[in-house]
């Protein structure tokens, strides 16, 4: 039985591990909405890669569900050339939270993975059960093979001690509260702040990394955070749940895309001597949809909510570092 509805998060204490993260910030938004205390661990004081710190942390706070959105994340570059903290500390995030969790009786967990746990030829699009069956992108492959023992974690874990810990495969996430840094972010952001600068700068072109024909699906981080509180109310299994929109597109059309939606004219060139990486990652969202749940904004929309924030919250912040 995949669905118990039964499980509700209203007066709970509900602690978003990586509150202030992408992912964090948009479920602490879309929490708001469904009556509960939802709480948070200072950075300050607890580090995730420390059980003795969060140990000290949850008998305190004392949590009944958890959220584990707290993770080492990036984009290509960052994945590729920094292959030792990506391994490391999501192996120790997951395992804390997951242990601490078990320790101290929290009633329900989500695990958040990503769709480079599957193979980097899977069947397009990637059904659940693609899992483990082939090799994984090498530039990517030491986050996710960190993110698959967060399942098999959680599912060892259910299964010897009853735990109820479900997963969820997002795939490629964007959004407010996204990271901008160059060297750090995903493609969205990169290609976010690169129009704009060569905007402002009126740059004949803008540079984007790869040859631009791999394609990738891209899911509203507002639309990945009510997919994970939908099946935090309505999914108590093992088998892990993707979450995507249900379409991707080449690099090449979202830099158009992107292009329009912050108003830049001019040419593109692309460095083929940066790494492409998977050629495509498209889940299956039929499972998801079958269950009750499907994603709602458009990349359009999507896209024009994200360069809204970075012009308020990031651009705004460098003007007025330099003014
Ligand atoms: O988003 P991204 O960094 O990661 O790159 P992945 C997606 C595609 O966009 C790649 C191209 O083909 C990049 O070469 N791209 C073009 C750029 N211009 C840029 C740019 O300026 N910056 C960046 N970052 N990319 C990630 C994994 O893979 O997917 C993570 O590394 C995570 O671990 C995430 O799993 C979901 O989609 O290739």
């Amino acid at each position: 039985m995949s669905i118990n509805p039964s499980y509700t998060l209203r007066n709970k204490r509900v602690w978003v591990a990586g509150h202030s993260g992408l992912v964090g910030s948009a479920l602490v938004r879309r929490l708001q909405g469904e009556g509960c205390d939802v709480i948070a661990a200072p950075r300050e004081s607890v580090d995730l890669r420390r059980a003795d710190q969060l140990d000290r942390w949850m008998r305190e706070a004392k949590p009944q569900a958890v959220f584990l959105a707290a993770a080492r994340v990036g984009g290509i570059y960052a994945n590729d050339t920094r292959p030792a903290e990506f391994i490391y500390d999501n192996l120790m995030i997951q395992s804390n939270v997951v242990e601490a969790s078990r320790r101290a009786g929290v009633e329900k967990l989500m695990l958040l993975g990503s769709s480079c746990i599957y193979p980097r030829l899977a069947p397009q699009p990637i059904p659940e059960s693609a899992l483990l069956t082939g090799p994984l992108e090498p530039t990517n492959q030491w986050y996710a093979v960190a993110k698959i023992a967060g399942i098999k974690l959680g599912q060892a874990y259910r299964r010897q001690y009853g735990c109820d810990f479900v997963s969820v495969m997002p795939t490629n996430l964007y959004g407010p509260g996204d990271n901008f840094d160059l060297m750090q972010s995903h493609v969205v952001p990169a290609l976010i702040v690169k129009a704009h600068q060569a905007k402002i700068s009126n740059a004949p072109s803008m540079e984007v990394w790869g040859t631009g024909a791999v394609r990738r699906e891209f899911l509203f981080v507002d639309d990945a955070a009510d997919g994970m509180v939908f099946f935090m109310q309505n999914y108590s299994d093992e088998g892990i749940v993707n979450l995507g929109p249900g379409s991707d597109v080449p690099i090449r059309d979202l830099v158009g895309l992107i292009c329009k939606v912050v108003g830049y004219k001019g040419g593109v060139r692309f460095d083929t001597s940066r790494p492409d990486g998977a050629p495509r990652k498209m889940v299956d969202t039929s499972y998801a949809a079958s269950l009750g749940w499907r994603a709602h904004t458009p990349l359009q929309t999507g896209l024009e909510v994200t360069y809204r924030w970075y012009l308020d919250n990031v651009a705004s912040e460098k003007r007025r570092a330099v003014a």
